[in-house]
């Protein structure tokens, strides 16, 4: 009886009782569920970030300044030779891991299934997201003669799906003992008026806490450790959307090996100044990605003397880590940032209602915040054709049709 007050006590305390009501109408297991659940959710925390949501984002008092690169394509022989050796060296070795974040829920594509499972219309027969990322790091262990451990990041949502999906497939011919996949935590979502949303099975409506939440789950899941007695001494963190990620880049792995720095990420040059990506830059002093929705008008459109976006160095997802940095990253607290998103859930009179615009609030925190925990990160500047080609809309930009037009005009190159 004293959880069932404590979680209704809860529920008073912080404005929930459309939950409170639930509850008297829920039979004895799903109350329980619910109880359990309410026990399970920080409402503070939750309703702080609610309170946020209000807030402007602003930068005004930071002091704000690009983030120096190095050029890929503008690397010396002797220089691309080094990085090359050293990052070889690494792979060869078994120091090398990769992980690929793919707890996202893709609305955008209206794909039904976790996006892994998008089948991208290449070459007749096609072939699926996760088929591409599994083809680009078995090329790299016939390349560096191992097999790289491949770790996948799944959210609650889509873990089920996308485990039977890679069994079905046999994990497009990945050796299965070198695949691990884990599932990130979540939060709850919540409604303009600071409601928790109920969805179906009357539980509180959670979703996946953005992709910062991969560090704490590489540590929660057991997954760090497991990297750590495998001599694993660098980790590879990169998307699941884009299909010419290049997971295994032994010039970004040498390069950072060179600079010893604890983490080195890729970019391209941004294709405008409204780009849905985020930028790199310093912020009082710390490497920062500003994110596209966060990125204010004017620092956007800022131009250089040569004519060039101030801030055009765009984060693409490619992000490289020594193993104590992500050690280091599992213990910090990462900021959220609010996603006013579209969210369906059950109303009080059990209905199911689909809303047609935004009407919730999704809190996710991002990978790169943790770059501000470090003192420098270096980054290697790829280029657009062969690093990048994001399959993120139906269609326009970064679309099936782009992606497909993009990983073509690659392979194709390629084989000539
Ligand atoms: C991401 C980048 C953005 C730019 C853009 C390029 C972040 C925070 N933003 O924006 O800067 O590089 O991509 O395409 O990285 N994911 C999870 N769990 C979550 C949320 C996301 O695993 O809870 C994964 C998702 O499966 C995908 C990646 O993180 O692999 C990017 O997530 P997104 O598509 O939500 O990010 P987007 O496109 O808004």
């Amino acid at each position: 009886m004293d959880k069932l007050q404590d979680a209704i006590d809860i529920l008073k305390e912080y404005h929930q009782d459309h939950i409170i009501r639930l509850l008297e109408k829920l039979d004895e297991k799903h109350k329980q569920e619910l109880i359990d659940q309410i026990h399970s959710i920080d409402f503070h925390q939750i309703m702080e970030l609610y309170n946020n949501t209000k807030k402007e984002i602003e930068f005004k008092e930071s002091k704000i300044e690009p983030l120096k690169y190095l050029d890929k394509a503008k690397l010396t022989e002797k220089q691309r030779a080094r990085f090359d050796e050293l990052g070889e060296k690494i792979i060869r070795n078994g120091k090398y891991a990769v992980v690929t974040m793919a707890g996202g829920q893709g609305t955008r594509l209206g794909h039904s299934g976790p996006k892994g499972t998008f089948k991208l219309d290449v070459y007749g027969k096609g072939k699926y997201l996760f088929e591409i990322l599994a083809e680009n790091l078995k090329e790299a262990n016939e390349k560096y003669h191992t097999t790289i451990p491949w770790y996948i990041m799944t959210s609650r949502e889509n873990n089920k799906e996308t485990v039977e999906f890679l069994e079905k497939h046999n994990y497009f011919g990945y050796d299965k003992n070198y695949v691990t996949i884990f599932t990130q935590s979540e939060l709850p979502l919540v409604d303009e008026d600071g409601k928790l949303l109920i969805e179906k099975d009357y539980k509180i409506k959670e979703a996946s806490d953005g992709n910062g939440g991969t560090y704490s789950s590489l540590r929660n899941s057991g997954a760090l450790a497991d990297m750590k007695e495998r001599g694993i001494k660098w980790v590879f963190i990169g998307g699941v959307d884009n299909v010419l990620l290049k997971m295994a880049d032994v010039t970004l792995l040498g390069m950072a090996k060179e600079k010893k720095v604890q983490i080195a990420s890729k970019s391209v040059v941004k294709a405008n100044p409204h780009e849905k990506v985020g930028v790199f830059c310093k912020m009082n002093g710390h490497p920062k990605v500003i994110e596209y929705a966060e990125l204010p008008e004017k620092m956007a459109e800022e131009v250089d003397r040569k004519g060039e976006l101030k801030y055009g160095e765009s984060n693409i997802i490619c992000h490289l880590y020594t193993i104590e940095a992500l050690e280091k990253a599992s213990k910090e607290i990462l900021m959220y940032h609010s996603a006013h998103k579209k969210n369906s859930y059950i109303d009080e009179e059990g209905k199911e209602v689909i809303p047609d615009k935004p009407n919730s609030y999704k809190f996710e925190s991002f990978i790169f915040d943790a770059f501000e925990f470090f003192d420098d990160i270096a980054i290697l500047r790829g280029k657009r054709e062969d690093d990048f080609a994001p399959v993120k809309n139906k269609e326009g930009v970064d679309s099936p049709k782009t992606a497909k037009e993009l990983y073509e005009k690659y392979w194709n190159k390629r084989k000539n």
